[in-house]
């Protein structure tokens, strides 16, 4: 009997829980670097709304900017499970780092690997990856965000240059940015998601406003800002991907983007219990830790049933993309759930703290404010349930 019981171990070999050395070391060297380096300062980058600069500065020489980008081209070529267990680790210690890392590798390094030229490789990936210019992704716009396809920037070929005209809306590292990936609508008369393409701007070239938004709600420390384009002229050879291939470079770019804020989500998660079980054994009522009685006990545990499984739904999706498959839907399953949960936990951990929770004393409070974000940028959590329900009904409950 146990012989048939036994299962052969090739097949269990094809789920794997564990991480490999190099993944391990990857998340100690991570987790080192965002409790010393990171979480120190985040309250007073917090407070000062202050871009953290000197962080990037210090995390490029250990290669976190370059993510996956491989090596030739100045990035670390690691695979998609250790790179979310950076973001992750990242995202628990500040969530304004972590967004604006999100930005620099998900959406504008692994978008132009893929898209651009080898010209185009060779020139910015380095740059990027080094963290000598930053990068932004210019795709909603004041009157266009959910509907992405609906933009309105425009350019128009004027010999062997396009003249760029519009405006861009809740753009992450806007303002400290050198190069920006923007999409603008070339062929007006084109189905709307066909008449848009990709171009590349590079900021002293091509020296697009960008005024920063300020009283945000969280990502205090991250820079939003709009993208301001005034007869912008831009040569064709920064064009990326083909004519009219922009909207399919823009969703294929977000597939990484949502990959990126999940694992930063559950990051918060996790520093949400973090916190709560510290908090929850030095501080005594009625005599006791309140970490002893049951309802608080019980905050926890749901933090971290919730938190264990965005982790992985979140790695089912980097194991897809190791593998070089279809992760679109998996990956907006683990984008709205780690989301919607690290709302949820950071809620439970001011419930923990108490009133300590509802001061910056404590850092649960910022983890409440930044968590809010994540269930809206890079589509909200309600495109997430479109797109899931697409793949579940094959019926488009846009068009
Ligand atoms: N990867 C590659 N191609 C994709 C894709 C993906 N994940 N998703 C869609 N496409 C392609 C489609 O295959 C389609 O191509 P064809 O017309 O050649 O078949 C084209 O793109 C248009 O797709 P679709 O018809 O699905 O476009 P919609 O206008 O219906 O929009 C949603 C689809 C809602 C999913 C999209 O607009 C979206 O994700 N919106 C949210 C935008 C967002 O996240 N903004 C945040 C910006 S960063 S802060």
């Amino acid at each position: 009997r146990s012989e048939r019981l036994t299962p052969s171990f090739g097949t269990l070999a094809a789920v794997d829980f564990d991480l490999s050395p190099e993944q391990e070391q990857i998340r100690k060297l991570a987790r080192d670097f965002a409790d010393n380096e990171i979480a120190p300062g985040a309250r007073e980058r917090d407070r000062g709304q202050i871009f953290p600069s000197e962080i990037l500065r210090k995390m490029a020489p250990l290669g976190f900017l370059g993510g996956p980008v491989p090596e030739e081209y100045g990035g670390m070529g690691i695979d998609y499970i250790s790179h979310a267990l950076i973001t992750e680790e990242v995202g628990r210690a500040d969530s304004s780092v972590r967004t604006t890392l999100s930005v620099q590798i998900s959406l504008v390094e692994l978008t132009i690997l893929k898209f651009g030229s080898e010209e185009q490789k060779r020139r910015y990936l380095p740059k990027l990856c080094s963290g000598e210019w930053i990068g932004c992704f210019g795709l909603t716009e004041p009157g266009y965000g959910s509907d992405a396809a609906g933009l309105a920037t425009t350019a128009v070929r004027d010999g062997s240059d396009w003249v760029i005209n519009g405006r861009k809306m809740w753009i992450s590292n806007g303002g400290p940015s050198k190069l920006a990936l923007i999409f603008a609508r070339t062929d007006p008369q084109a189905p709307k998601a066909h008449g848009i393409t990709a171009f590349l701007l590079e900021r002293d070239a091509q020296p697009y406003g960008a005024p920063e938004i300020h009283g945000k709600l969280g990502l205090r420390s991250s820079n939003t800002s709009e993208l301001v384009f005034e007869n912008i002229r831009v040569p064709d050879a920064q064009r990326l991907g083909e004519l009219g291939q922009g909207f399919k470079i823009a969703m294929t770019a977000l597939d990484a983007g949502r990959y990126s804020v999940a694992a930063g989500a559950v990051g918060i998660a996790q520093a949400c219990i973090d916190a709560s079980v510290k908090y929850a054994a030095e501080r005594k009522t009625f005599g006791k830790p309140i970490a002893s009685y049951q309802l608080v006990q019980e905050l926890i545990a749901d933090m971290i049933v919730e938190t264990e499984a965005a982790r992985l739904l979140v790695h089912r999706a980097g194991h897809l993309k190791n593998m070089g498959r279809p992760s679109t839907r998996e990956t907006s399953i683990a984008k709205l759930y780690a989301s919607e949960i690290a709302s949820r936990c950071a809620d439970r951990a001011i419930q923990v703290h108490g009133g300590y929770g509802f001061s910056d004393e404590f850092p649960v409070e910022r983890y409440y404010r930044d968590a809010r974000v994540n269930r809206l940028y890079e589509g909200t959590t309600q495109i997430q349930k479109l797109i899931i329900g697409r793949f579940a009904t094959g019926i488009d409950a846009i068009a």
